[in-house]
């Protein structure tokens, strides 16, 4: 008869404690919506705006060079603005737009035109 230990009352038995004990399965909701992991970007318009003294051949070259517009897609958003007042050019990248906005401005300035392109979020 083996005695489990001076503290067992249990008739010379040795008593075996079960171990692992199962953990009940519990789920949980999670309170809040989980935030998508990737979110688009949000995106800027390039903005051409007329003047009276740029010449219209010289916003179509830069809109091509500048923007990889074709002639006639250069032509169309020249003539908008030379009519309106202003025309979107293109939406890009903030980055992006703020470069090309830049650069293009800047090709028309060294020329001596003032020709400008602005930016403006996307709504
Ligand atoms: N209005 C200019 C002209 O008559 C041409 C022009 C068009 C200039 C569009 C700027 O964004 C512009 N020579």
């Amino acid at each position: 008869m083996d005695d489990c230990c001076r503290w067992c009352q249990n008739g010379g038995k040795v008593a075996y404690a079960k171990l692992s004990v199962p953990m009940p399965e519990i789920t949980t909701k999670p309170r809040v919506q989980v935030k998508p992991q990737v979110e688009r970007p949000k995106l800027y318009k390039v903005i051409l705006i007329n003047d009276d003294f740029t010449p219209r051949e010289f916003v179509v070259t830069v809109l091509k060079g500048e923007f990889k517009l074709s002639e006639d897609q250069a032509h169309r958003v020249m003539i908008t603005a030379h009519r309106r007042g202003v025309c979107v050019v293109a939406v890009f990248t903030k980055d992006v737009a703020e470069t090309k906005a830049t650069r293009a401005t800047d090709a028309g300035k060294a020329k001596g035109y003032p020709l400008m392109f602005t930016t403006e979020p996307e709504e």
